[in-house]
């Protein structure tokens, strides 16, 4: 019965993504799916992503948390336009929730949609949203193992960025592995090596998403 249950909720979501995938298509947005475990760095990652190309491309974020508003003020602060989803308690953004949410932002202006999902690298997964590329963000301080205990996260996405290296010093985290991991799951994962607190590699990780939406 729950099977029956789980099925009919995925197949009414794939309804929503696919007329969200139309609708970016339409109005040639490109949507980037953000996904990590909470405290990555993906909305810090946002705010400098912001602070850099705010003048030379139309870009809006739409937040998911589980409560609270705090994300979506911290990306106005940039000059961003923020639209925060509290999902009560669910583990994941749904394509429908993005539907609502694309309603209040003009997106007639909008080169670029990212959607900071929910922070964890289970659920969010399973519920396509109709993006157009999907990121996974790592961070140095969650260990080195992920892709393999983690491994649909790793290998639907397009883009890792391995985020907080400035604390690769302090810690056991062996880049190498990652990146040997991600790539056994995924051959054609574009991988970054940054840091949202020093800025390092942040270059990298901006010129592919100007050149992704080209
Ligand atoms: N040292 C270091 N800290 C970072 C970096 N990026 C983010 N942080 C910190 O990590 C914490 C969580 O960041 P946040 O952006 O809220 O993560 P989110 O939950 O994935 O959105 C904050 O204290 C950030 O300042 C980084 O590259 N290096
Ligand atoms: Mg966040």
């Amino acid at each position: 019965m729950k099977i029956k249950v789980n099925k009919k909720i995925l197949e009414r979501n794939e309804d929503f993504a696919e007329s969200n995938r139309k609708f970016f298509k339409k109005k040639n947005i490109f949507c980037i799916n953000m996904i990590s475990s909470p405290g990555s760095g993906k909305t810090t990652i946002l705010e400098k992503t912001a602070k850099a190309l705010k003048n030379k491309i139309n870009i809006a974020v739409i937040e998911g948390d589980l409560y609270t508003e705090f994300d979506a003020d911290r990306i106005r602060k940039t000059g961003l336009p923020a639209v925060q989803i509290e999902t009560k308690g669910a583990c994941h953004l749904s394509a429908q929730q993005i539907t609502k949410a694309l309603h209040q932002l003009d997106t007639d202006k909008l080169d670029i949609v990212v959607i900071e999902n929910v922070g964890n690298l289970v659920c969010p997964s399973d519920f396509d949203l109709g993006e157009t590329a999907r990121a996974v963000v790592l961070s140095t301080a969650e260990g080195d193992d992920k892709c393999a205990k983690y491994p649909k996260a790793f290998a639907q996405a397009d883009v890792l960025l391995i985020n907080k290296i400035d604390l690769v010093k302090h810690l056991d985290f062996n880049i190498s592995r990652v990146k040997r991991d991600a790539k056994k799951l995924n051959k054609d994962l574009k991988i970054f090596e940054i840091s949202a607190k020093t800025a390092k590699g942040m270059q990298g990780w901006f010129n592919w998403l100007i050149n992704a939406k080209r």
